[in-house]
């Protein structure tokens, strides 16, 4: 079989570019590891910036987006048990828009299986072949083994994925930190207690109080990364999140079971560059940011809007200047998002150790609780930098 570009991952990177593909009329094939239930099952972010939007309404996958997103003027962070409004739309002109990420994954699988293009679920042993010259895909389903030629692959299949590690070590420089703690995550139904979403510093550790819907809340707390999910049950979870978030929420969260609940370690992470060949690395197959800012999503909606622009001149322009630059342009920007998210991980989790750091640490918050130009650099970044 040959295709023009071979898709590796359908998550939100894959199934954005397949679609974006698909409307400049340029042929993919996705291959995704998972059944398509199991993508759907992962529960992770919840905040889009509005460049994201304006990606997702440009790729046609826009409609229950409009009218279903919640639309969010401000965040909040608490601090010593008060909380400060950060008035995103006053200080930027712009807002966030609360929108899950399986909900933007499902309308872009609905749009790829409208669109008639082809994916291939449950995908096993995929393998990426010379990659710098003639590029061919092979993977095994059914029992089958195929083989695919292509002229790219895009390699949007997560951290964890085979197509950065296909490229050969010394091509890559990385760049890592991690954090010595991690976020449990809780989903549930009752309508949220909290207008806008809550990050909150406290002596016990961040907790971070969001939401999905009208009547569904997602909210996190950090915790040990040795602690295992049997024994944090729904009441320890429950009351150690209102002990962090503030007492006027903590009297007035309802007795519900989880919808779902999980541990997710923090890594800051970048491998450069993001292209070797023909292969091309998009969202966390390149790049991991901890979630305090909420910039991971976002990410890969940019590093795929780039992507596209630069098959899209490379096809019909006969212009390989964009798939030249795309590294540089998404580094860029990858860096930008990466400094925020290590920073508000910094600024509002509890670190173990240095006094001194900590002091730092309590003078910062305080400045940005104080100062209006502090909040514009937050408010700024949190909307996100322009594409
Ligand atoms: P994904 O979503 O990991 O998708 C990769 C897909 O590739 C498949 N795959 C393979 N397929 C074929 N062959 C292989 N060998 C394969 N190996 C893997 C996988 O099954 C999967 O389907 O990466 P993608 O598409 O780059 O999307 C990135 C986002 O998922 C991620 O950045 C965000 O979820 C991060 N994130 C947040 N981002 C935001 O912008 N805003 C947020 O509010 C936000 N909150 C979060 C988050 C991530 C979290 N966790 C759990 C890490 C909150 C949490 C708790
Ligand atoms: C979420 O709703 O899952 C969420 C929101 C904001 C973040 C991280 C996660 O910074």
């Amino acid at each position: 079989m040959k295709t023009q570009v071979v898709i590796v991952g359908g998550g939100p990177a894959g199934l954005l570019l397949g679609q974006l593909l698909h409307r400049a009329g340029i042929a993919s094939l996705l291959l995704e590891r998972r059944s398509g239930d199991y993508v759907l099952g992962r529960i992770r972010a919840g905040v889009l910036e509005p460049g994201t939007v304006d990606v997702l309404e440009h790729a046609g996958v826009a409609d229950r987006l409009r009218t279903e997103g919640l639309t969010h003027d401000g965040v909040e962070i608490g601090y010593r048990g008060t909380r400060h409004r950060i008035a995103l739309k006053e200080l930027t002109g712009k807002h966030v828009t609360v929108y899950g990420q399986t909900e933007v994954t499902r309308d872009l699988m609905a749009a790829r299986a409208a669109s008639g293009a082809p994916s291939v679920y449950e995908a096993e042993d995929v393998t990426l072949a010379d990659i710098g010259g003639t590029p061919r895909v092979t993977y095994r389903h059914g029992g089958k083994l195929h083989e695919v030629q292509c002229d790219f692959i895009a390699g949007c299949d997560g951290f964890h994925g085979v197509s950065r590690r296909s490229v050969p070590a010394d091509a890559l420089s990385v760049f890592e930190r991690t954090y010595p703690f991690g976020w449990l995550g809780v989903l549930a139904d009752f309508a949220p207690l909290w207008r806008e979403l809550i990050y909150a510093a406290s002596d016990r550790g961040f907790a971070l109080a969001s939401m999905r819907s009208e009547t569904r809340v997602r909210c996190y707390i950090q915790c040990d990364l040795n602690d295992s999910l049997e024994e944090w049950t729904e009441p320890r979870f429950w009351e150690e999140f209102g002990r962090r978030v503030g007492s006027d929420i903590a009297a007035r969260i309802p007795s519900v079971p989880a919808l779902e609940k999980s541990i997710a370690p923090l890594r800051s992470f970048v491998a450069e560059p993001l292209r070797f060949g023909k292969l091309f690395l998009a969202g966390d197959a390149a790049h991991i940011v901890p979630p305090t800012g909420a910039k991971g999503l976002n990410l890969a909606v940019s590093d795929v809007f780039y992507l596209y622009e630069g098959l899209r001149s490379f096809y019909r322009g006969n212009s390989a200047s964009g798939l030249d630059h795309y590294s540089a342009r998404c580094l860029r920007r990858i860096w930008h998002s990466e400094r925020f998210s290590w920073w508000m991980t910094r600024q509002l989790h509890q670190f173990p150790g240095d006094a001194f750091d900590g002091r730092i640490q309590q003078a910062e918050v305080e400045y940005l609780l104080e100062s209006r130009a502090a909040q514009a650099v937050l408010a700024e970044n949190y909307v996100g930098l322009p594409l």
